[in-house]
């Protein structure tokens, strides 16, 4: 067995390195697998102190993980895990110690089958795991092979859609799996919605767990997650059933961290590197001296709902994220977290504006994907008053492919109606906000989480109408540098002393014909878009130009149509040769025969 000896304390400490061998849990006494439960908990501690990560999640199934190798061969069985973002016990007792976690070179952040054959899945979204695993199991029953397959979800997770639709299919298929449902009463924040009543009546009451008798699967449950025992007996019932099982766990989310373990709000979710002792982030958008652009949007709508009653903000799950619990606070009877539900919440809140009521649908970019259909269906459709504030958009830095905020302004090139709007600082989010007031159509405002705040940044004083572009330097050159979003900083320090046109192009859709017309005069254009893949702004305004007839010469940096590992978003802008250096060189090489 892999152990260290602490003289100080005289404990012995388990060495979780590359080498650790988890088919040795099988044998541990209990009193070892309680160390190894600490060990891993203060690996994960010490790992999201330094690099950041999903904390509170992680630490409340650290002993229902260790369970799962006492009582599987994950060298045989299989086991998806929903949304991915609490596997490091996982990772670790796979031989994975979170080295470098969620750095370029480092551990990922969430399951990943590239990283070990441990990963049976991919995954980052939620709620996809039940349905994998009843894939898995076809696999299996086709092969003719004998093995389990495990899908692990939280209460938040399986309260979307597609666990329902998994779970429907289930009823009447004749495959087995394991649905190891993991209640901690948390999504990001406290769970909501009908299920969660449901799940709460069960764990007071078992009895209650007919639901899902009824619907025949075996109910095991509710297990305390703590227990190794309790859960070794419920684990071999599960294995031994003839039928799919649902075994509810209840587990602590952030258990063994008095911080994680006492956060009501969900700020321990996820973590930015901090202070083990104090529970204190170590970065703060101050000592970064940058802006979050989520606050900015969360304060415009608290301001907005103060004096207005017939404004309505919607958030699917990550109200903490996008900084707007404190609104929601405010004004509960007109805000609206409805879970992880962004194809409900889409619906909802056209609904509502096509009843006369002015919604504020908050979603980060890369979940925005999941309501397309009802972007085209319905909101876009029926033309309804429904503004998008569309955070995390553009690279996204650390999460990686799952995450990448960089697909929206493309799939909205496809639907009707909608207008699309990225702000470069605060003013031009003040500015596209009071727009949308007075604006009763599908509407999104796109935004990264985040901008460089520097006294030398361009500032606008120029009003502007609906669908119009800024001439942030209106020369009289037969040069266009067009790009828009937080690097319309950079290049604005990098090209101000050229004769170059340097446009904001504030709309990204939904910009007036006259704008493109007015390109005509130019002979070279240049277009860089840091913020979406190159069948976004760049190929939709190629279009355009096209259809203005346009003859001159353009050239396009965007980002390319590919998916985008983790790493910094400074790393990542670095690694695609997208900083708004290389868009600045390159532009001058571009525009070389008119220098000379
Ligand atoms: C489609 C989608 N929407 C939102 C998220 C953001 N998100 C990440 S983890 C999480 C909470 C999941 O709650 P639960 O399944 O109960 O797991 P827990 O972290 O509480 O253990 C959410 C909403 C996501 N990953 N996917």
């Amino acid at each position: 067995m892999s152990y260290n000896l602490n003289m100080k304390k005289r404990i012995r400490h388990f060495n979780l390195d590359e080498n650790f061998d988890f088919r040795e849990i099988k044998n541990m006494s209990l009193d070892e697998l309680k160390r190894l439960s600490s060990d891993i908990k203060n690996l994960i501690i010490d790992r999201c102190s330094e690099f950041g990560g999903h904390l509170s999640s992680n630490l409340g199934i650290i002993n229902l993980t260790i369970a799962l190798f006492r009582a599987f061969d994950f060298d045989k069985d299989k086991i998806i895990f929903d949304i991915g973002h609490y596997t490091y016990p996982y990772k670790i007792l796979t031989g994975r110690p979170l080295r470098n976690l969620r750095r370029e070179n480092g551990c990922d952040g969430f399951q990943k089958r590239s990283e070990s054959k441990y990963d049976f899945y991919d995954a980052g979204h939620s709620s996809t795991s039940i349905s994998a695993a009843v894939g898995f199991a076809k696999v299996r029953d086709l092969n003719k092979e004998n093995y389990s397959c495990i899908a692990f979800v939280g209460d938040g997770g399986i309260a979307n859609g597609l666990c329902f639709e998994a779970l429907n299919n289930l009823i009447v298929d004749n495959t087995k799996i394991i649905v190891v449902l993991n209640d901690n009463e948390m999504s990001i924040s406290p769970t909501i919605g009908g299920l969660s009543v449901i799940l709460k009546g069960i764990r007071k009451n078992p009895f209650a767990s007919i639901v899902f008798k009824d619907a025949n699967f075996e109910y095991i449950g509710p297990v305390d997650g703590d227990n190794f025992r309790q859960m070794q007996v419920a684990f071999n019932r599960a294995k031994k059933s003839k039928r799919s099982v649902i075994l509810h766990v209840k587990t602590l989310k952030g258990e063994g961290y008095k911080y994680a373990q006492e956060d009501q709000i969900g700020e321990f979710h996820f973590v930015n590197p901090f202070d083990k002792v104090t529970g204190r982030a170590l970065i703060n958008n101050a000592n970064l001296n940058r802006k979050s652009f989520s606050k900015v949007f969360a304060d415009l709508v608290d301001k907005e709902m103060e004096h207005n009653e017939k404004i309505i903000s919607i958030c699917p799950s990550t109200t903490v994220g996008a900084c707007l619990t404190d609104v929601f606070k405010k004004y509960p009877e007109r805000t609206f977290d409805c879970g992880i539900s962004e194809e409900h919440s889409a619906i909802f809140a056209n609904a509502l504006g096509i009843n006369n009521f002015k919604v504020y649908l908050f979603m980060y970019s890369t979940f925005l994907q999941r309501a397309y259909d009802e972007i085209i269906h319905d909101v876009a459709r029926m033309n309804s008053n429904v503004t998008f504030l569309i955070d995390r958009s553009g690279l996204i830095g650390p999460d990686g492919e799952t995450h990448q905020g960089i697909y929206d302004e493309s799939f909205f090139y496809s639907i009707p109606n909608v207008a699309i709007s990225m702000p470069h600082d605060e003013i031009d989010a003040i500015k596209l906000f009071n727009l949308s007031k007075t604006y009763f159509h599908p509407f999104g405002i796109r935004y990264p989480a985040f901008y460089k705040v520097n006294e030398d940044n361009y500032v606008s004083d120029k009003e502007i109408k609906f669908g119009e572009w800024e001439y942030v330097i209106d020369s009289s050159s037969d040069l266009a540098f067009i790009t828009f979003g937080p690097h319309l900083n950079d290049i604005y320090k990098l090209i101000k002393n050229k004769n170059v046109t340097l446009i904001n192009a504030l709309f990204l859709k939904g910009f007036n014909d006259s704008e493109v017309i007015k390109l005509n005069k130019f002979k070279k254009i240049y277009i860089y878009d840091p913020y979406g893949v190159e069948t976004g702004f760049s190929s939709h305004l190629l279009l355009k130009l096209n259809k203005v007839g346009f003859n001159g010469k353009v050239k396009i940096k965007a980002l390319p149509l590919s998916f985008i590992s983790k790493g910094t978003i400074e790393e990542q802008e670095k690694r695609l040769n997208v900083e708004p250096i290389d868009a600045y060189n390159d532009f001058l090489d571009f525009i070389k025969d008119e220098n000379n």
